[in-house]
């Protein structure tokens, strides 16, 4: 790699993809049961370590292995519980579990598409397990919802598994394109969405180059003017120079606004996981408050299952940051 490339990635990622292969298990990220406990850890060697936490281990008790496959991108692993129900692993990095997925789906969806007036082109990149779809299709003003997922196998056993999940593939306004998320929006023609969803995993693994300045470039440029992004943007408590990056790429790259939300995901690592929220220049967009509440949305509260955890109050606290992470990642 040229060092012009490697300006791109953020040090974090840098360290991440430089952590040492393990000689036992062949690669960085495995999916680690060991004594009927999965761990998000690498495996039983002294590289007992996940290079997005290193040391420290999260671990669940696992009832049952219902699935484990190697696709063409990674390890795909679904198990059930003890207590948190069925749980679905990717790259040895668990992603969701039935019991606090709503955290997530909901807040990552409606924390953009609250934000503006009748969204409706949405794309949604990653998410092949649908739970992001099943929230976007809440929105009645919504027509079109583009989804870019590079593995199917994660469509597939998202709909094999996780039914509550998938039920956001049914929708008639989803389009589904299985393929590299680079490739399509480079190919999207300019302006064409009123908002992106980037649910991907972490940046290692095959999610590696959504973190990187390219790759904002073109979602920038495939939203139309005051058009809105929410790209997962990790844990404050973990990751603060990544976030600091990203925000400083987006605020070179979004010229509307550029703003950071969270909400706790009990079963993700440090228990919270966040958003960055950026817009481009238009109408202006105060994601703070949201102008398309939820309440005010015909059906929105109960569409398929109802709303387990965003609601307008849920929106606004979302943005009220730690004084650390204020001076830390220096936003607003
Ligand atoms: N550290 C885990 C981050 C996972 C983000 N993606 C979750 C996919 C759920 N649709």
């Amino acid at each position: 790699m040229d060092g012009k490339m490697e300006a791109n990635i953020p040090s974090c990622c840098l360290k991440a993809q430089a952590f040492p292969i393990d000689p036992v298990v062949g690669a960085n990220c495995h999916a680690t049961v060991v004594s009927g406990w999965f761990s998000d850890t690498v495996g039983k060697s002294k590289y007992f370590n996940n290079p997005m936490w290193p040391g420290e281990a999260h671990s669940l008790k696992v009832e049952q292995i219902l699935f484990k496959e190697k696709s063409e991108y990674q390890e795909v692993l679904v198990f059930e519980s003890a207590t948190f129900g069925k749980v679905l692993v990717l790259y040895g990095i668990l992603q969701l579990t039935e019991k606090d997925e709503c955290a997530y789906q909901e807040m990552i969806a409606h924390l953009p598409l609250c934000s503006i007036e009748s969204p409706k082109k949405v794309l949604v990149v990653g998410g092949g397990d649908g739970g992001v779809l099943r929230e976007v299709s809440r929105h009645s003003s919504v027509e079109l919802i583009d989804i870019c997922e590079i593995d199917k196998m994660v469509i597939d056993v998202g709909k094999r598994f996780f039914p509550e999940l998938a039920v956001g593939f049914e929708d008639p306004r989803v389009h589904l394109h299985v393929g590299d998320a680079l490739e399509f929006i480079r190919n999207t023609p300019k302006g064409k969405y009123d908002a992106i969803i980037v649910d991907s995993s972490d940046p290692v693994g095959p999610a590696q180059g959504l973190v990187e300045r390219p790759f904002f470039e073109m979602l920038a440029r495939a939203l139309r003017p005051g058009g809105v992004l929410c790209n997962m943007a990790e844990s404050m408590w973990l990751h603060t120079h990544l976030i600091e990056d990203m925000i400083t790429t987006c605020r070179h790259i979004f010229k509307g606004s550029v703003h950071y939300a969270w909400t706790s995901v009990p079963t993700y690592p440090s228990g919270v996981i966040g958003f960055i929220l950026c817009s481009t220049d238009g109408l202006p967009v105060n994601f703070k408050v949201p102008v398309n509440p939820i309440e005010k949305l015909e059906g929105a509260l109960k569409h398929h299952r109802e709303l387990r955890f965003y609601n307008s109050q849920m929106h606004r606290a979302a943005f009220a940051l730690p004084s650390f992470v204020k001076r830390e990642v220096n936003c607003l």
